[in-house]
């Protein structure tokens, strides 16, 4: 594993201008905005939750609790831009399949390349960090699909190391539908079957789990703004939101290797519906294979500027 005081800081570059850029015109509610929409402040805490144990807590469990990631202005810039999407989402589309719109959001790729995330992400796949998807599960109250125990990993075929992101947008309990974790089970492939879903379409076999599943399985009960990073083979799933009149919006955020597998893929873009191929942006670090990986202030620019 790679720490972070071995980081090349001359590619912090970006990370700092990101958080410490000038800012111009105040806008309505205190936020303050630059030319083209784009709220720029301070997303994060300084320094996440993450400690001299805590890689070797992460490795052994398959997933570390890292408490408030939010400041309270980015939890509070998050819930205007995300209320924002959801009033614009596609009506074909649903809330919980709302696909890697950091690649026309700038908030959202702001958020995800701010410098105390990368910092923990960067103890965890090493220092050259690639964005690799994000997916925003946001579940109405009483609705929202319920997924059954799977491991992304098994999904995705990839090689290369990678980490994911999850972070609540809403305060998050086991009524308004958050997600469980199952301890310890990430180091292996667990055998799977077929569910007749359209969504998802294979779940862990239940002969695979241990009998006291419901147990062994930690819930992330979060207040809004609090995040958890896990293995891409923890075994995990979510229920619906059955909560009356609370929403559950949260990120799932996939960072990946820069030496890793890239895969294409297309998501439909969650305001048009259109195809869009994903982009592999570079959050830190180097384009060590040399493969056009695009630097995340590049990417930025060019967001606000089209
Ligand atoms: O947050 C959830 O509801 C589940 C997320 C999930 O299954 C995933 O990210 O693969």
């Amino acid at each position: 594993m790679t720490s972070a005081n071995s980081v090349d800081r001359t590619c912090h570059i970006l990370n700092i201008s990101i958080d410490l850029c000038t800012v111009d015109e105040p806008a309505a509610g205190g936020q303050r905005r630059i030319p083209g929409g784009t709220t720029l402040l301070k997303w994060t805490v300084d320094q996440l939750q993450w400690d001299s144990g805590s890689l070797a807590t992460f490795d052994e469990a398959g997933y570390l609790l890292l408490g408030q990631l939010l400041s309270a202005e980015g939890l509070s810039a998050a819930q205007h831009e995300l209320t924002r999407m959801l009033a614009e989402l596609h009506p074909a589309l649903r809330s919980d399949e709302i696909y890697s719109a950091h690649q026309s959001e700038p908030w959202l790729l702001e958020l995800v390349s701010s410098t105390a995330i990368l910092d923990v992400v960067e103890q965890v796949i090493g220092e050259n960090i690639v964005i690799w998807s994000t997916h925003l599960i946001c579940k109405p109250p009483g609705t929202g699909r319920a997924i059954p125990w799977h491991q992304d990993g098994t999904y995705w075929n990839l090689a290369g190391r990678m980490t994911s992101l999850w972070l609540a947008f809403d305060d998050v309990d086991d009524e308004n539908g958050t997600m469980s974790v199952l301890p310890g089970y990430h180091r292996g492939i667990l055998p799977r079957r077929g569910t007749g879903d359209d969504f998802f379409d294979e779940e862990i076999d239940p002969a695979a789990l241990p009998q006291d599943v419901a147990a062994r399985a930690v819930a992330y009960r979060f207040s809004a703004g609090e995040g958890a990073m896990h293995d891409v083979l923890i075994p995990h799933r979510s229920p619906p939101n059955r909560s009356p009149d609370r929403w559950r919006r949260v990120l799932v955020v996939r960072y990946m290797s820069a030496d890793g597998d890239l895969g294409q893929k297309q998501y439909p873009h969650y305001r048009t519906n259109l195809p869009f191929d994903r982009q592999f942006i570079l959050l830190r670090g180097r384009d060590i294979r040399n493969r056009g990986l695009i630097p995340a202030g590049d990417f930025l620019a060019k967001m606000r500027s089209g």
